[in-house]
């Protein structure tokens, strides 16, 4: 553990990095799995590989009972109709909870409980803080047209399980409907996709 007198870090929430911290750089094609509309992935991909978020990580000691946090940056974009997200995981410990506390700009969570299959979108922004329960997997989706900037803290020995989430992806996606972010099965939002190509 660091002396008392070095906890504390500058966040600079408009380049979504904290000083003295290590930052993740995550771009499109590593989300490739990510996304639903492969189509509409492979069309981006063929123009560039834009940074979609960025992590910068504070992890002051590791064992039980201490904790960590990550200022998040997600940039406002889409591929179709679904907003701009992180991977999104469940807690390796899948008791660890998280508190998300938006920054700057307007985003959602998407959570889905493994063991109910309950899932919700909830507001992620500047003045809006979301507890993130036990095995409950979580992404973050950017709906507005700036960066999305956030702070999640968490147990230190949570850990992060994104082999879950890789194998069977979310079964919700947060897509654009009349202008406004909607909530829809996965399922039958691909099979929306389909009917409207075979057309
Ligand atoms: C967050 C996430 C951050 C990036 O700090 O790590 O939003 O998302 P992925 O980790 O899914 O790429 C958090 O939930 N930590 O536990
Ligand atoms: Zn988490």
């Amino acid at each position: 553990m660091p002396a008392l007198s070095d906890l504390s870090f500058r966040v600079d929430l408009s380049s979504g990095t904290i000083a003295g911290a290590p930052t993740m750089v995550r771009k499109l094609s590593d989300l490739a799995g990510s996304f639903a509309d492969r189509r509409a992935l492979d069309a981006a991909l063929h123009k560039g590989d834009p940074t979609v978020y960025s992590v910068a990580s504070v992890q002051p000691a590791d064992d039980a009972g201490q904790l960590h946090y990550g200022l998040g940056r997600l940039m406002p974009g889409k591929i179709g109709d679904e907003y701009f997200l992180t991977k999104g995981h469940v807690h390796r410990r899948r008791e660890a909870a998280e508190v998300y506390i938006g920054l700057k700009g307007r985003g959602l969570l998407l959570l889905e409980n493994l063991e109910t299959g309950a899932a919700a979108m909830l507001e992620l922004s500047q003045q809006s803080v979301v507890y993130v329960p036990s095995a409950t997997a979580h992404r973050t989706v950017n709906i507005g047209s700036e960066p999305l900037v956030y702070i999640g803290v968490y147990p230190a020995d949570a850990g992060h399980d994104y082999e879950t989430i890789a194998k069977e992806n979310f079964h919700h996606v947060i897509v654009e409907r009349n202008g406004a972010p909607a909530l829809i099965a996965r399922k039958k939002y691909l099979e929306e996709l389909n009917r409207m190509r075979e057309e």
